[in-house]
């Protein structure tokens, strides 16, 4: 490590190498808290030309990199237990001008969502994605995990919002992935590979992102209602009006006792099973005589865009509340969106049965079949006894998800906890083509190792 250091130095100023104890703790891990982070040293460069020389040193070195952002990625994409570099983009923070003609907006990896919606707020084009952790969450972690978050049914994921990127690749070169071309099939696609591959094939300095017009005007809606049924009712309904739907969630009144309890601020609702959230863009129509056209379930709540955060904080404040409650096993599953009836049902009885002994919130985004189900324990068990107790259920979990043809990773990722599941729902060929992939374009297998699949046997002999 002495050696290394010394030529780390070389190329990094004091300020930007750090070993001391609680720098490596925190750098080391992600918002899962199951692993201990232990990385060897912590990297906070400042430009392309030092990023590409760490990359060139951990060939030298065989050291591993953890590219990391925010660091709130839920499935442990970002955690360094096994003495890596994490190599951090949070001073890589320039933001270009809107570029008028082409639409879009150039920034580097370490500039946070909310940064970004500073940038762009008296704008009329806005970049369509959003996720309550805007405030930490950073351009290259979003990129990297192809986030998804509440805004999915009208924009979809984050790759369809990207028009170029800039990484270091696995052999230390710069490669500029599409540049700023809007056409371009002129073979394999590597942007779309390296979005959503969890920082294991390259490490991403900055990207050109696609913006779409601002929506004028939304309405939000809360809605009390009785089923799962009614919430897939009522989804079809609206999706069947002239207006555009911008959001639609759904989340259990136990989520609502959950945040109730932590969030002494908020009034309770309307007594019901489940609530969805959903929102409108009225575009020219004034807001609310066009809901005089619409029916609106019984006990429905209605939000201007101005009032929305109440309204939101129902929703938004569900992980945060359950995070205080207990230590918690996450899955992030997804199924046909016609499917969700019977899948949900289904999901409550097996629920009730495997997780007896804990506490069960379902909550996510109803209009793409996507279903967060936090598994809640009492923090008088141990952490490790919690998670094993939770792992030794997902056979059976995952089982359900296979038979409705589902995936075990809708939005967060794979990461380090996902790694059966994704054998299981992926099948093992096509796991097998991910490892090519990864052989092929990271040669010295230097990127988040361990992340997403592990080695197979013969490239670990
Ligand atoms: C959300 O939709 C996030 O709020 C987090 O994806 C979900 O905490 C979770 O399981
Ligand atoms: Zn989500």
């Amino acid at each position: 490590l002495k050696k290394a250091l010394l030529a780390l130095g070389n190329v990094l100023s004091p300020d930007e190498i750090s070993t001391d104890e609680s720098t490596r703790l925190s750098y080391g891990q992600d918002w899962t808290r199951f692993s201990h982070p232990d990385p060897e040293v912590v990297l906070r460069p400042r430009t392309l030309d030092q990023l590409q020389a760490i990359v060139r040193l951990a060939i030298e070195f065989q050291a591993k990199i953890v590219p990391s952002g925010g660091r709130t990625g839920l499935a442990g994409g970002a955690v360094a237990s096994h003495r890596e570099w994490v190599v951090s983009l949070e001073r890589f923070k320039r933001i270009e001008p809107v570029d008028a003609l082409d639409l879009s907006i150039r920034c580097e990896a370490g500039v946070t969502l909310l940064e970004l919606q500073e940038q762009l707020r008296n704008s009329l084009w806005h970049w369509p994605v959003d996720l309550a952790s805007k405030g930490s969450a950073q351009i290259g972690g979003l990129l990297s995990t192809n986030a998804g978050g509440l805004r999915v049914v009208r924009y979809g994921h984050v790759r369809r919002w990207v028009q170029s990127i800039t990484l270091v690749d696995g052999t230390g070169n710069i490669q500029v992935l599409n540049g700023e071309l809007d056409k371009n099939n002129s073979g394999y696609n590597f942007r779309e590979l390296v979005i959503g591959a969890e920082g294991t094939l390259g490490i991403i300095a900055s990207a050109q992102l696609k913006l779409t017009r601002r929506p004028r005007d939304l309405l939000h809606v809360l809605s009390p209602l009785n089923s799962i049924g009614e919430c897939l009712e009522l989804l079809a309904e609206v999706r069947n009006s002239a207006l555009d739907l911008e959001a639609f969630e759904f989340f259990s009144k136990a989520c609502v006792a959950a945040v109730l309890q932590n969030r002494a601020d908020l009034k309770s609702l309307p007594e019901a099973n489940w609530y969805c959230l959903w929102t409108w863009d009225t575009a020219t129509e004034d807001p609310l005589s066009c809901l005089s056209t619409q029916p609106l379930p019984g006990g429905s709540l209605v939000a201007t865009d101005i009032e929305a955060k109440d309204l939101w904080a129902y929703r938004e404040s569900i992980t945060e509340s359950l995070a205080l409650r207990g230590w918690v096993y996450k899955h992030d599953v997804s199924v046909p969106p016609r499917q969700l009836s019977s899948f949900v049902k289904d999901l409550e009885i097996l629920c009730a049965k495997i997780y007896s002994e804990f506490e069960v919130f379902l909550f996510g985004h109803l209009a793409d079949g996507n279903v967060h189900i936090n598994i809640v324990g009492p923090r008088s068990v141990a952490a490790e006894e919690f998670l094993r107790e939770c792992e030794s259920k997902n056979a059976d979990l995952y089982s359900l998800v296979k038979a409705y043809s589902g995936s075990c990773a809708a939005e967060h990722g794979i990461g380090i906890l996902k790694k059966q599941e994704l054998l299981l729902t992926r099948g093992p060929t096509q796991v097998e083509w991910m490892r090519l992939v990864k052989a092929s374009l990271d040669p010295h297998q230097i990127f988040n190792p361990g992340k997403i699949f592990d080695k197979s046997a013969e490239l670990h002999s």
